[in-house]
C-alpha cells in the first residue's frame, strides 16, 4: 500500500516542490493542499513553526523541508548505501540552501536599483561559483551527485531548481552539460515525469 500524507505549501513550487518530487517518485499517496496568504494567517497559529511546508503524516506534523525531505528519502531508499552516501547527500542538499538563500535575498529585496545589482552578481559569480563545483561533483560520480546511483539529492536539486529558474525566468544550467543531463533524468524519472506533467502551473 502507497504511503499516504497530506502536503500544505503556498500556491508555489517553493520549498516543496522537492518534498513533491520525492513523493511523487516513491508513488505516494499525497494531498497537495496550496493555500493563498489569507487562508494562511489562519492556519499560521496551528503550523509548529508558523511557517510551511508542513507534511501530516500518521498523526504527526512534519516541519522543515529539507528533514522532510530526508525522511521521505530513507523510505523510498534514496540515502545511497553507506553512511558516506547519507553525509554526502546532506552535503549536497546543505550546500544547494547556501545556494538558494541568494534567490531568497534577490526575491524578497524591495529596493530596484540593488534588486539589479544583486541579480548581476547572482548571475556572474554566485550562480558559476555553485554551478561549476556541483558540475564537478556530478562528473565524478558517474552523473549523479553521490556514489553514483539516484539519491535524495539528485532529486532534491532538479526540485528545487523550478523555483530558482521560474524566479530569473532562465534556464541555469546552460552550459553545464553534466547537470543538464541530471536534471533531465530526474525529470523522467517513473512518478516524478506524470508528477511534472499534472502539477499545476504557477509563477514561484
Ligand atoms: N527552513 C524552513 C523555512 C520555511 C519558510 O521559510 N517558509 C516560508 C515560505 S517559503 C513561510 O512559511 N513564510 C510565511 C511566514 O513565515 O509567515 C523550511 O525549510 O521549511
Amino acid at each position: 500500500m502507497s504511503l499516504r500524507c497530506k502536503l500544505t505549501y503556498f500556491r508555489a513550487m517553493g520549498l516543496a516542490e522537492p518534498i513533491r518530487y520525492i513523493l511523487a517518485y516513491g508513488k505516494a499517496d499525497f494531498e497537495d493542499c496550496r493555500v493563498d496568504y489569507e487562508n494562511f494567517h489562519q492556519i499560521k497559529s496551528k503550523m509548529p513553526m508558523g511557517q510551511l511546508p508542513v507534511v501530516d503524516f500518521e498523526g504527526k506534523k512534519l516541519f522543515q523541508s529539507i528533514a522532510i525531505c530526508r525522511f521521505f528519502a530513507k523510505k523510498f531508499s534514496l540515502v545511497g548505501n553507506t553512511d558516506n552516501h547519507e553525509l554526502e547527500c546532506d552535503m549536497i542538499v546543505d550546500t544547494i540552501t547556501d545556494f538558494r538563500l541568494h534567490f531568497r535575498d534577490l526575491h524578497f529585496c524591495e529596493d530596484p536599483e540593488l534588486k539589479l545589482k544583486k541579480k548581476e552578481i547572482l548571475l556572474s559569480e554566485t550562480a558559476p561559483f555553485y554551478l561549476s563545483r556541483f558540475q564537478s561533483v556530478v562528473n565524478e560520480n558517474g552523473g549523479f551527485f553521490v556514489g553514483a546511483q539516484l539519491t535524495w539529492s539528485d532529486l532534491y536539486f532538479a526540485g528545487i531548481l523550478c523555483f530558482m529558474e521560474s524566479l530569473l525566468k532562465m534556464n541555469l544550467l546552460e552550459g553545464y552539460s553534466y547537470l543538464e543531463c541530471l536534471r533531465e533524468k530526474v525529470n523522467n524519472l517513473d512518478g516524478v515525469k506524470e508528477w511534472i506533467s499534472s502539477r499545476p502551473k504557477t509563477d514561484l
